[in-house]
C-alpha cells in the first residue's frame, strides 16, 4: 500500500520491479543496499535478472557492475549471479552461486575493506556510480527516507548515483524510524575533520537520508522478509572457544588492563562469533556496549540479558526466530541499538578512539600470527575480508577465532605458512582455539610460534608443526621468522593431492 509514501509527488512513480528495472543498461555500474541478509532490494534485482536472462536467449550481452554494502540475499546476488548478469562485484560476498562464478573465474570480485568503499566512491577511484536500488522502510512528506535494516553505503549511493530506484518495503518494521544515525559530515583530504562520536552510544546524525527528489525515477512496493541464514547451535568447540575467552577478559581486568564493563565489543560474522555473544550472556562483566557492524541473534541475546546496555553497527543479522523476536519488540529495542553508514560502523578513527574488543574468525593461522580469513588453500575465495581488516588493525584487543581443525579433521587450521595472508602478525594479537588461547601481545615471532604451536593447535597436528619449527630453526636462511620456503605450503599440496594434511 503506499500509505507507506507520504511524500504526494513522488507517488507518481509507483511502478512494477519490471518496470523499474528497464532503467538499468548493459556495462552500467549499481549500488545496491544490503548488508549480511538485510535491507536489500527483493524484487528489482529479480526483475533484472529475468531481463538479464532473456537478452541472453536472445544473444544479446548484458552484464552489470554491482557495490552493495557486504553480502545481500539469495534474490540479488545469487539471482544475478545464476543470470551469469554480474561483470563486477564489490565488496563482500557470502553467496554461494556468485562465489562459485568468482572462484571458476568468470566474475570479478573486490573483497575490500568495507569502511573504504564509500570514501572510495567518493574519490573516484571506483568509476562513476550510475543507478542507486535502494531498499527504506518508508518516505517522509518532505521526501527525505526512512532506511530499513541496513544502512551499508545507502548514504553514498543516494549522493553519488545518477538515478535511483527506491523500494518500499511494508515488511519492515514501522519502529525502526528513529533507529538510524547518518553522518553527514564526511568529507575528502584536505577538507577532512574528527568525526565528532567518543562514546558508543554518541547519536551524531539524522534519522534520515536525503536524495534529490528529481534523481527518483522509479519507486517499487515490496512486502519480503529479509533472508538471513539461521545460526548452527552452538557445538563443543565454540562454547570452548567462548570460555577461553572469558577467562581471557576476566583475567585483563584483573590485572586492571580492562574495565569492568569491557571495552566496546566487535563481533565478526559467524557461527563462533555468535557462540561467544551468547557465552558472554552467563559471563561476569556487566554494562557492556558494542561497537560493531552487524547485531546478530548473540547479540540480541546480550542485550535481553541486561548485561549489554547498547549496541551500534551497520546492519542486522538476525536469524528468522531472531528477527521475529525483534520485530515483536522493536519499540523497546530501538532505543538500544543504533544503526549507522558502515562507513562510520567500521571507522578506523572510531575502532581505535574507542578501544574496540575485535572478535573475528579466521580460516588459517600459521605458526607466527598470519591471519588468512578469506582464500582456501590460498586461491578459492570463502566470503571476503569483510570489516575484519577495519576492526583487526584498529583495536584495542585484537582477537581471532577458529576451530582447530576443518573439514572433520583434513585439515589444520594452524600451518607452518599461510596460504594467504589478510592480517598481518602486528594485526593479530590473540588467537583462541578450543585447544586454547595464545596472547601474542609484546611477543617476537619465535616466542608466538611456541605458543600458538603448543596452545592452538590440534593435537594431531602439534607433533608435526613443533617438527617442521625445530628444523626451520636450524635450516632457515634466517633465524627471525624461521622457515623452510620449500616445504612451507607442502600442507595445502598434501591437502590437494590426497584430501587431508595429515601424512
Ligand atoms: O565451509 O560450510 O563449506 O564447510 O569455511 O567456517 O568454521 O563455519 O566458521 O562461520 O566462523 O567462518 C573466516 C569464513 C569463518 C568467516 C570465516 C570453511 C568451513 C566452512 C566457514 P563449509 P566455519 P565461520 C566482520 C568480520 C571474514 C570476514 C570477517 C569470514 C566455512 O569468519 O568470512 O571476519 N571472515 N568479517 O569448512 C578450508 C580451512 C577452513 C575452511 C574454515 N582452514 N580450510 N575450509 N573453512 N576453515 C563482519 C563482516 O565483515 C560482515
Amino acid at each position: 500500500s503506499t500509505s507507506r509514501i507520504a511524500c504526494e509527488t513522488l507517488r507518481s512513480r509507483v511502478m512494477s520491479a519490471e518496470q523499474a528495472a528497464a532503467f538499468i543498461t548493459s556495462g552500467s555500474t549499481v549500488g545496491m543496499s544490503g548488508f549480511t541478509g538485510s535491507g536489500y532490494p527483493k524484487a528489482v534485482p529479480l526483475a533484472l535478472a529475468a531481463r538479464i536472462e532473456a537478452e541472453h536467449a536472445a544473444g544479446n550481452p548484458f552484464r552489470v557492475r554491482i557495490w552493495t554494502g557486504a553480502s545481500t540475499g539469495p534474490e540479488l546476488d545469487g539471482a544475478l549471479a545464476k543470470a551469469d548478469g554480474i561483470e563486477f562485484r564489490l565488496p563482500y560476498n557470502s553467496d554461494p552461486i556468485a562465489r562459485e562464478k568468482i572462484n571458476n573465474g568468470t566474475m570479478e570480485y573486490f573483497d575490500m575493506h568495507l569502511s573504504q568503499v564509500a570514501p572510495m566512491a567518493w574519490q573516484g577511484f571506483l568509476g562513476p556510480l550510475d543507478t542507486a536500488v535502494i531498499e527504506v522502510s518508508g518516505i517522509r512528506a518532505d521526501g527525505s527516507l526512512i532506511p530499513s535494516s541496513s544502512i551499508g553505503n545507502n548514504k553514498t549511493w543516494l549522493d553519488r548515483a545518477s538515478k535511483v530506484i527506491l523500494e518500499v518495503n511494508s515488511w519492515q518494521n514501522p519502529a525502526l524510524e528513529g533507529m538510524h544515525d547518518i553522518y553527514y559530515g564526511t568529507a575528502l583530504p584536505p577538507h577532512r575533520v574528527p568525526i565528532p562520536l567518543v562514546r558508543a552510544d554518541d547519536r551524531i546524525g539524522d534519522a534520515y537520508f536525503r536524495c534529490d527528489p528529481d534523481k527518483i525515477v522509479a519507486i517499487v512496493e515490496t512486502e519480503a522478509p529479509d533472508r538471513n541464514l539461521p545460526f548452527a547451535a552452538p557445538d563443543a568447540a565454540a562454547h570452548a572457544i567462548a570460555g577461553h575467552l572469558i577467562e581471557f577478559f576476566t583475567h585483563e581486568v584483573a590485572r586492571g588492563r580492562l574495565p569492568a564493563s569491557l571495552l566496546p565489543l566487535q563481533s565478526g560474522v559467524g557461527n563462533i562469533a555468535n557462540a561467544v555473544l551468547t557465552g558472554l550472556v552467563n559471563g561476569p562483566f556487566e554494562d557492556m556496549t558494542s561497537y560493531t557492524e552487524v547485531i546478530q541473534d548473540g547479540m540480541l541475546d546480550l542485550l535481553d540479558s541486561g548485561k549489554l546496555r547498547m549496541a551500534s553497527a551497520t546492519a542486522f543479522s538476525l536469524s528468522p526466530e531472531a528477527a521475529a523476536r525483534l520485530n515483536a519488540d522493536m519499540g523497546r529495542y530501538r532505543d538500544k541499538m543504533i544503526l549507522r553508514p558502515q562507513e562510520i560502523s567500521n571507522h578506523p578513527e572510531l575502532i581505535r578512539r574507542l578501544g574496540c574488543l575485535a572478535m573475528n574468525g579466521l580460516i588459517e593461522a600459521d605458526i607466527y600470527g598470519n591471519v588468512n580469513s578469506t582464500h582456501v588453500m590460498g586461491s578459492r575465495i570463502q566470503n571476503g575480508i569483510g570489516g575484519s581488516g577495519d576492526f583487526a588493525r584498529n583495536a584495542y584487543v585484537s582477537i581471532f577465532m577458529t576451530p582447530s581443525t576443518a573439514k572433520g579433521g583434513k585439515i589444520s587450521a594452524i600451518v607452518p605458512q599461510a596460504s594467504h595472508v589478510d592480517h598481518i602478525s602486528q594485526d593479530v594479537q590473540v588467537i583462541v582455539t578450543e585447544q586454547g588461547l595464545a596472547d601474542l601481545r609484546g611477543l617476537s615471532p619465535k616466542q608466538r610460534a611456541a605458543l600458538i604451536i603448543q596452545n592452538c593447535a590440534h593435537p594431531d597436528y602439534r607433533p608435526m608443526l613443533a617438527d617442521y619449527y625445530a628444523r626451520a630453526r636450524v635450516g632457515s636462511y634466517g633465524q627471525q621468522s624461521p622457515s623452510l620456503p620449500g616445504e612451507a605450503l607442502s600442507w595445502h599440496q598434501r591437502f590437494m593431492d590426497t584430501g587431508s594434511m595429515r601424512v
